[in-house]
Parts: C-alpha cells; structure tokens; sequence
C-alpha cells in the first residue's frame, strides 16, 4: 500500500513537473521510455498502477492547406481492373513503380484504401503538406494503411526523408502514429537508384528515427490528419525546416499494408522481380504479385523547378521537342500540370488549375 501511494505521489509529481514545463512554453523533457501520446492531462482517478505517460505540449501546430500547391501527380484506379484481379497498368517492378492494391498470389481482395488516386505537394514558410487521396467506396470506411512520402533533396534518385503516418483517423491535427525517418548513410536506392539494383545491395533502408519514438527534440516535426474535406484523403504534414534550406527535391508518395516499413527502401533492391511479382498480366513472367504486394506509389515530381525529364521516378512529362523547354510558358502553370498514362497506354495531359 505504501509503495502504491509513493508510486502515486511520483506520479503527479512528474505530471506537474511536465505540465510545469509546458506552461514555460518548453517541449516536456522525455524522461521516460513510456509511449508518449497527446492526452491533455492524466484523469484524477488514474490508477496509480498505469503506465506512466508523458504528456506533450505543442506550440506549432498546422492549419488549413495553403491556397497554392506546388506539385501533383496522378496514379492508376485499380478499382477498374479489380474484378479481373489485375491492375490496368502501372507496376514496373525494375522502375519502382508500384500498382498493387491487391492480396498477395490470387489478387482477389482489392484494397481501396491502398490504391493512391492522386498526391499533391504544398508548402508554406513553416510547413511541407502531402496530401495523398485513396479510392473511396462503400466497403472502405477507413485509411487503415501507412501512408507516406520520400523526399529527395538531391535530385539523385534516393530519397533522403520519409515521413510515415499509420492508420490516420482523426480529421484533428495529431502526431500519433507519425514518424519521420531519414537516410543517414545515404544507401536508398543502392548502386541504380529507383532502378532495380542487379545485385541486391542489402542497404538498410531509411535506418534513423528522427521523430515518432517519444525522444524526439521536436514535438511538433510531423502531422497528420484525414482531410475535414474528404474522408479518402489523408494529409501528412513536416516542418519545412527539415529540407535545410534546399528549394528544388523530388517528392514521391506511398501507401502500403502491415509490411511497409522504412527499412524497405528502395523496396525494388530487397528481392528480386521473381519473388515480387508482378500485377500486370501482360508480363506473364512474373504474374501474379507474390510476395510484394499490398503495396502502390506514384511518380515523384519535381517541386521548385522545371524538371528536364531525366529526373530518376519523374512523372510523365508532355511531349515536347527535343531539347526545349517541354512546357511551353504559354500553357498550364507546371504545378497544376497533370499527365499520366491511361489504361491504353497513351499519355494524357490535363490542366488541373483551378
Ligand atoms: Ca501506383
Ligand atoms: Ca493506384
Ligand atoms: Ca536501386
Ligand atoms: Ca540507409
């Protein structure tokens, strides 16, 4: 008994120390290896045999999307092809391109909710927005996948961030289930980035933690939140400080199951085309997808600049000669530039600008 009520006395003596330290406007130090979540305050009743929580306070955080964006890019509808168990087009294994929104060998179970429609890029003086829009139908009532975007500051092809949010449910502001990882020994991609390694290099991945293990400097590094707007739309935000100043990268946006996982990166030089499969049936060789599945990404594009067309996982580019500027300064602005490859493989070029 004496040992509960010490145990109750440290208790709020932490939680008064903490809520001490938010209201002098500091991140509550992370002296414990509990989960740390965003609880307001912990109940009076609190059993006094609970875990102990940190309780974080924020002091930045985002707010509605900024009226400009900076870079869209559009992806496959499996849905089309769902009841064929195939995806309409898309998955280029040896290009790490991905379209599969799909079980693994019999691709009879669609996942909605993995199938990336459209992402979109934004940015503010404080803040990068990704925002990535599902397939929304009847049976899916729920983002239960991870959803994320790569950030390649160097234009190389390996990507250097990966902002990660899992299983987004609130239309609130919220960073649990976030985490930013980042490449520290620079060996995403392997020796080809984005291209199939022939060689598996056996990299590990984005490997450092940046934010999302309760030790971070910052509390408020990365959000996420289901767009208020539409329920099939998930935004995942990071403070724009991460890019150090860097004004022209690649961005590349990502949806996955249970096995997605940051380790996996590029997710093309961990196994062979063999083993993946593949979920287009004109490549007869490697249909179905076997033990990469659950999986789909679009193409990065370029934001800040006015990509040549050689960038590594760049998005199509309209047709242009050779050389020139492929837009023209006459038509879209770039960022509302929307080109993809339809079912029969025809690029199509829209202006989405509204
Ligand atoms: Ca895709
Ligand atoms: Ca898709
Ligand atoms: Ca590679
Ligand atoms: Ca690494």
């Amino acid at each position: 008994m004496k040992k509960n009520i010490n145990k109750f006395i440290s208790l709020s003596l932490f939680v008064f120390l903490v809520l001490s330290a938010c209201n002098l406007g500091k991140a509550a130090p992370s002296a414990t290896q509990a989960p740390v979540t965003e609880a307001a305050a912990l109940p009076a009743d609190t059993p006094t045999s609970a875990p102990t929580e940190a309780v974080i306070q924020h002091v930045l955080i985002p707010g509605d999307l900024p009226a400009e964006q900076s870079g869209l890019a559009g992806d496959h509808d499996s849905s089309t092809t769902a009841d064929e168990n195939r995806a309409p087009g898309g998955d280029r294994f040896t290009f790490g391109r991905y379209e599969r929104p799909f079980n693994s060998e019999a691709m009879d179970v669609y996942y909605p909710y993995l199938d990336i429609q459209t992402t979109e890029f934004y940015l503010d003086d404080t803040w990068i927005y990704a925002v990535i829009t599902l397939k929304g139908d009847e049976s899916s009532q729920s983002l239960a996948g991870k959803y994320g975007f790569e950030i390649d500051l160097n234009v190389d092809g390996g990507g250097d961030w990966l902002i990660m949010a899992a299983q987004p449910s609130s239309t609130e502001w919220s960073t649990d289930g976030v985490q930013v990882w980042f490449d520290e020994n620079d060996d995403v991609g392997g020796i080809v980035k984005v291209i199939a390694d022939e060689v598996l290099p056996g990299g590990n991945g984005y490997e450092t933690l940046i934010f999302g293990n309760g030790q971070e400097d910052d509390p408020d590094l990365a959000w996420v939140r289901v767009s208020p707007a539409d329920s099939n739309t998930v935004q995942i935000v990071a403070k724009l400080s991460i890019l150090e100043g860097d004004k022209t990268f690649m961005v590349g946006m990502w949806a996955g199951g249970e096995d997605f996982s940051p380790a996996l990166f590029d997710v093309n030089d961990t196994l062979t085309h063999e083993q993946a499969g593949a979920s287009l049936k004109e490549l007869e060789f490697f249909y179905p997808i076997k033990e990469l599945s659950e999986l789909d990404n679009a193409c990065r594009m370029a934001i800040g600049f006015q990509p040549s067309g050689n960038e590594p996982g760049l998005c199509p580019l309209p047709p242009g000669p050779p050389g020139e500027d492929p837009l023209p300064p006459s038509s879209c602005p770039p960022q509302y530039l929307f080109c993809y490859y339809d079912n029969y493989r025809n690029l199509v070029c829209v202006c989405r600008q509204p």
